[in-house]
């Protein structure tokens, strides 16, 4: 469909679609409750903010790349059906195709709220049916308003079972990341990335003065990003999750890569984002038997620190 045929079918009082940045269209939603933009390459949001912040949740970096094939580094990337690299071939895409590979709308609904609802499905293509060769349906559903809420559904409509990693690779907006503390996690046992995918145990709040890039497993629980510099409080709930990755490239890694930016105060966009993600990974992969279906749900909100 083209931007007048969306508009056409799916446009709502808060929704229209759009064609912005690297040619690609967007569904740009602007309510009481808050405003967004989702590209329906990936189905990716590319920026989230409650109407009673003046700062967005959901961070994109200033230097983000648009374009057809190309991963937007910011918003809310879709890791599918496979997150990191994949098990067995170095060449597929690491976190999967779905981030990168078109999405059809199917679906806008404006709710009792005043939040706006649009629902979007992952369009197999040759390439992906190449890298995954199993009949998999992927839905991405987005209320968005005061809270932002992610539904990620897959469905195995083949005839076997088949087994899929998957994540909200969430870039959350904060003051700066040596302030900020991420709790939720303690006692949680992670995979640490930056030390060789040693097995440890999470002790107290997550904080930073260096690189960090770890896959908690078998944890279902909330987690807070505690932020003193933007004096707020970023609330992540989740369901149908039970790994949580939290990543900070620091500088170092993050100079190394080319959509980083200056960020807003020009000490590196880096300082300014942490990636707290929501999904099933390592060892909390999903296996779905023929006709299963899977969600994975994610709330986020901010609030005022006391
Ligand atoms: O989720 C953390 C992570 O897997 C890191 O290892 C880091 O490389 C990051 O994602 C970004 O990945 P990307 O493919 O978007 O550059």
């Amino acid at each position: 469909m083209n931007v007048t045929e969306l508009n056409e079918h799916y446009g709502q009082p808060g929704l229209r679609f759009a064609e912005g940045a690297g040619e690609l269209i967007y569904a740009e939603i602007d309510n009481a409750g808050g405003s967004a933009r989702i590209c329906l390459q990936g189905a990716h949001i590319v920026g989230w903010r409650p109407k009673d912040q003046t700062e967005p949740v959901v961070w994109v970096s200033d230097q983000a790349k648009y374009g057809p094939g190309k991963s937007i580094r910011g918003g809310v990337p879709v890791c599918w059906p496979w997150f990191g690299p994949h098990a067995s071939e170095s060449a597929f895409p690491g976190h999967g195709f779905a981030r990168t590979t078109m999405w059809q709308v199917t679906g806008s609904e404006t709710l009792a709220d005043g939040a706006t609802r649009v629902g979007f499905m992952l369009m197999p293509n040759d390439r992906t049916h190449a890298q995954f060769p199993k009949a998999c349906r992927c839905e991405l559903i987005a209320t968005v308003g005061a809270s932002l809420r992610v539904d990620l559904v897959t469905s195995n409509l083949d005839t076997e079972t088949v087994t899929i990693g998957e994540a909200l690779h969430t870039y959350l907006r904060i003051g700066d990341i040596a302030d900020a503390a991420v709790t939720g996690l303690d006692g949680s046992e992670y995979v640490d990335k930056v030390d060789g995918g040693r097995r440890k145990h999470q002790a107290g709040a997550v904080m930073f003065s260096g690189e960090v890039d770890r896959v908690y497993v078998n944890t279902e629980s909330e987690c807070l990003i505690e932020d003193p510099v933007l004096g707020r409080r970023i609330r992540i709930a989740k369901s149908g999750g039970r790994s949580t990755v939290v990543w900070t490239p620091w500088q170092e890694k993050a100079e190394k890569m080319a959509d980083f930016g200056p960020g807003r105060a020009g000490q590196g966009g880096w300082r300014e984002m942490v990636c707290v993600e929501s999904g099933n990974a390592l060892d909390d992969v999903v296996s779905l038997a023929a006709g299963e279906r899977h969600t994975l749900s994610v709330i986020y909100s901010a609030e005022a620190l006391a």
